[in-house]
């Protein structure tokens, strides 16, 4: 038996007594690391005469390759006799529950919008919806918005380069006013003129050129219609006093109106909530003359223009109402306690984790949380 012969028999002997991995690593370390056994050998190679090499250079190799050969193999067979080992002893208790999968959150706009529609209904009023592609006439002209008028400015407005068949403007709609022009159009339509009661709300995506912290380009609106005949100030008023102290869950709620302008009312009025500090925060309701206590603004309203009512197709002496438009994104943040408008539309899911409402566990006013 030559040399290289002798020193793979001595290895092969090794591995296959070889108990685990790191035995077999310290085994292909002496004997095909870099300064191995068999490495060593084959650098001899290089110092000998052509006709040695000849005969020596395939008992060397092929030494090599039959330790390499084995070591691989005894690996194998180490890895399945572990995994034998593994399927022997180890068992899956199927009694454990599933690792939890990535859930979604109602986004706390889709649960106000939720709220609003739950509140209002209970008042008798349905949820209206309309295209969020408007035209001119639905979002300006018909509510008396004069063609002079800055929020048709373009840098107020999102306009389409091209105009529609007709050659009107088409733009992103800038509130919901368009979703009540629509109805009041439908329902003269549909009663030849005659009219019926209207009582809606219409929440939406609307979009103004704005942004910074309080403005964000897309925002939600929610407005409110009633049509009927004989409504005044007074109907305006208990409504929203009641819609508030639903949607705050107080029945302390004060409200003070301020005279104020808008093209689509006469008279219009600015709508103020009290506010008052209780325990060191600040919270709806309570007394808004007392220490720390005041008003904010809330919500622009006022009895529907008779222009508005006659573009619509009907006529303002037999139909009168009352309206009001209010922005949800803010509602949420004034009941939820959110800080920075910016952060409803950052999609990231912490912050929906931490605002957002458990899909199967969503807090509605009849039944309260975990219903
Ligand atoms: C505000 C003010 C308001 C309305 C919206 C309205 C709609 C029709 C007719 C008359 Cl179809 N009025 N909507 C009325 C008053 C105020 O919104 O400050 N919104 C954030």
């Amino acid at each position: 038996m030559s040399a290289s012969e002798e020193i793979a028999e001595k290895y092969l002997g090794q591995i296959a007594a070889a108990g685990d991995g790191d035995a077999l690593e310290a085994i292909r370390v002496a004997a095909l690391g870099k300064k191995g056994e068999i490495s060593l050998l084959l650098k001899t190679l290089g110092k000998m005469t052509p006709e040695e090499r000849q005969t020596e250079g395939p008992k060397i190799n092929g030494a090599r390759q039959a330790v390499a050969d084995a070591i691989a193999a005894r690996k194998d067979a180490m890895d399945g006799e572990a995994l034998n080992a593994r399927l022997a002893t180890e068992k899956l208790d199927m009694t454990l529950p599933p690792p939890s999968a990535p859930k979604g959150s109602i986004h706390p706009v889709s649960q106000v919008m939720d709220e609003l529609a739950e509140i209002f209904a209970d008042l008798g009023f349905s949820v209206a919806t309309g295209p969020e592609i408007e035209d001119d006439w639905h979002n300006f002209t018909a509510l008396n918005i004069p063609e002079t008028h800055p929020a048709r400015a373009m840098h107020d407005t999102f306009y389409f380069p091209q105009t529609d068949e007709g050659g009107m403007a088409k733009l992103l709609r800038t509130h919901t006013s368009p979703v009540q022009i629509r109805t009041m159009m439908d329902v003269a339509k549909q009663t030849d003129g005659a009219g019926e009661p209207i009582y809606l709300i219409a929440p939406g995506r609307t979009y103004r050129s704005d942004s910074d912290a309080t403005h964000t380009p897309m925002f939600h609106q929610v407005e409110g219609l009633v049509i009927d005949k004989g409504i005044h100030m007074g109907h305006l008023k208990w409504t929203l006093e009641t819609f508030l102290s639903a949607y705050f869950e107080r029945d302390d709620i004060e409200l003070r109106l301020r005279p104020s302008y808008f093209p689509f009312t006469e008279p219009s009025a600015e709508v103020d909530l009290g506010f008052s500090v209780e325990s060191g925060r600040r919270i709806i309701g309570g007394d808004p003359r007392g220490e720390n206590g005041g008003w904010m603004e809330l919500l622009g309203s006022g009895m529907v223009h008779p222009n508005v009512i006659r573009n619509c197709g009907l006529d303002p002496d037999v139909w009168q109402g009352f309206a009001f438009g209010c922005g949800i994104d803010r509602l949420a943040m004034l009941k939820y306690g959110m800080d920075d408008l910016r952060a409803f539309f950052d999609g990231d899911l912490r912050w929906a984790d931490h605002y957002g409402f458990d899909a199967l566990d969503v807090p509605t006013l009849s039944g309260g949380v975990g219903a």
